[in-house]
């Protein structure tokens, strides 16, 4: 099993304290920053966008984990400040040219991950396994933040390490977005997932934000 990483979701945080946010994050040993990008097409709904993750870059060196619901990433993909260490991932529906898009993720040196809606087969990566660092698998539809998870997520997760590892791709990550709560998180882990999207459900709740990454960290990682 790969080590597990938790990725805060940032379009949860509270921008007005976005800087205090950071400083905690980086306290308590924050493995990601899960920046959702949306173009309002692809998904309907607009949330953070190319300043923001030139600023986020500027302000922390902790890794950013780049989550693009657009459609054409190619297009956009020169604007976003992003580099060794990152981790990008692109919808298999949101361009006729996926390896094109991922092979040029690889070579500004970051990971290159593919994300799988709920309703798109794990078998949809198989032309671009060499392409990629792993599969990004979400647990809710793409668009907004505090949702259900959709049921069949969790055995998807089970599907999707087995199909991987049948590649040899053991080293590769399974992460997974979308309700992300301690009790899902404990389910997603048991099936194989190494990257944990925590947003409303996982770790921006209430005012004690550090007691609830330790909570996550201890309940879901064991750590
Ligand atoms: C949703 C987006 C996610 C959300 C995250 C929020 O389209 O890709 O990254 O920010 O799912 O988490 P939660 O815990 O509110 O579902
Ligand atoms: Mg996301």
């Amino acid at each position: 099993m790969n080590k597990a990483m938790l990725a805060p979701s940032m379009m949860c945080a509270d921008f007005l304290h976005l800087e205090e946010q950071l400083r905690l994050f980086e306290r308590e040993g924050i493995d990601l920053l899960h920046v959702d990008i949306m173009d309002g097409h692809f998904v309907p709904n607009i949330t953070l966008g190319t300043d923001f993750v030139r600023m986020l870059k500027k302000a922390t060196s902790i890794p950013l984990d780049i989550h693009l619901m657009v459609e054409r990433p190619e297009n956009l993909l020169p604007a976003i400040a992003f580099g060794e260490g990152d981790y990008v991932s692109v919808h298999y529906e949101s361009t006729v040219h996926l390896q094109r898009v991922l092979a040029a993720i690889r070579e500004r040196g970051a990971k290159p991950l593919l994300a799988l809606n709920p309703g798109t087969p794990v078998s949809m990566a198989e032309e671009v396994l060499g392409d990629i660092d792993g599969l990004l698998v979400m647990t809710v539809n793409p668009g907004f933040a505090g949702q259900k998870l959709v049921p069949s997520a969790l055995e998807k997760i089970a599907r999707a390490r087995l199909y991987l590892d049948a590649y040899g791709m053991n080293e590769s990550v399974i992460e997974v977005d979308g309700n992300v709560s301690i009790p899902n998180g404990i389910a997603m882990r048991a099936a194989g997932a190494d990257i944990f999207v925590a947003g409303t459900s996982g770790v921006f709740i209430g005012d004690d934000m550090a007691g609830n990454i330790r909570h996550f960290r201890r309940q879901v990682f064991g750590e």
